[in-house]
């Protein structure tokens, strides 16, 4: 796809990377809008999400951000925005009712996909027991917004219609953990969603994003050390 305008870098974009939902989905961009960028492993299972370098670029101690010269954003949402705004790919028409459906998909996503599904994983996988009342509720809210996705993809091609947008790289980076988060079976009832991710999946921007994991080696054990850096609430409970 040409450039709208030309985005003319003085230097080179750097992506503050962990092989989880957030973090893909700008990698994912980046790879399909052909961005050279180089990646910086942070290690959030080793607790390098609150390095002090790390949190004057995001202070939110998470993981994705990036700086794109002197610029600097964190933030999955914003980061898709700033790069779909420099470039101008990936974005729908420039027409109010165009930009209106994808701010209210991107934050659809922002806010409602990747906190619960991101909660039900939390809930599901690594909370220690009592826990029912947690995963019912994340359970219950992860499966009524994702019914929501594939409701709008049994409509449409993509999640903005006939093209291949940045939201549907949003949608892509949590579509990835559903077999995790809500169940091997899950793709019995989002055939639209599976439709969605095989299709990305096939991209070679997707296969180089998820690629990108193979060149650190990130920690996969969910040890106390992991559960310390990731899950810091847990020290008021042992209090
Ligand atoms: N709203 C943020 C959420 C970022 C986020 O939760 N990132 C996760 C990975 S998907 C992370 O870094 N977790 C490590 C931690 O919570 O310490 C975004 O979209 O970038």
């Amino acid at each position: 796809m040409p450039l709208r305008h030309p985005y003319r870098r003085l230097a080179l974009i750097k992506l503050y990377f962990h092989p989880s939902p957030n973090p893909m989905k700008v990698a994912l961009y980046l790879e399909e809008a052909g961005l050279p960028y180089e990646v910086v492993a942070v290690d959030t299972r080793k607790g390098e999400q609150h390095d002090a370098a790390f949190v004057a670029i995001n202070p939110n101690a998470k993981t994705p951000a990036m700086t794109d010269g002197d610029v600097t954003v964190f933030d999955s949402t914003a980061m898709l925005l700033h790069l779909a705004e420099q470039s101008g790919q990936f974005l729908p028409a420039n027409a109010p009712a165009e930009r209106a459906q994808m701010y209210s998909w991107l934050l659809f996503v922002a806010s409602g996909i990747g906190p619960y599904t991101g909660q039900l994983v939390h809930f599901k996988h690594f909370a220690p027991e009592p826990k029912d009342y947690a995963v019912n509720r994340y359970d219950f809210e992860a499966w009524r917004h994702w019914s929501i996705v594939d409701a709008q993809l049994a409509k449409h091609r993509w999640m903005l219609g006939d093209d291949y947008t940045l939201v549907d790289m949003a949608v892509w980076g949590w579509a990835r953990a559903i077999p995790f988060a809500l169940g091997a079976d899950a793709w019995d009832r989002l055939p639209n969603v599976k439709r969605l991710l095989d299709e990305i999946n096939a991209r070679p921007a997707a296969a180089r994003a998820e690629a990108l994991k193979s060149r650190h080696a990130f920690k996969t054990e969910m040890d106390d050390d992991a559960r310390k850096a990731m899950f810091p609430q847990n020290a008021r409970l042992a209090a």
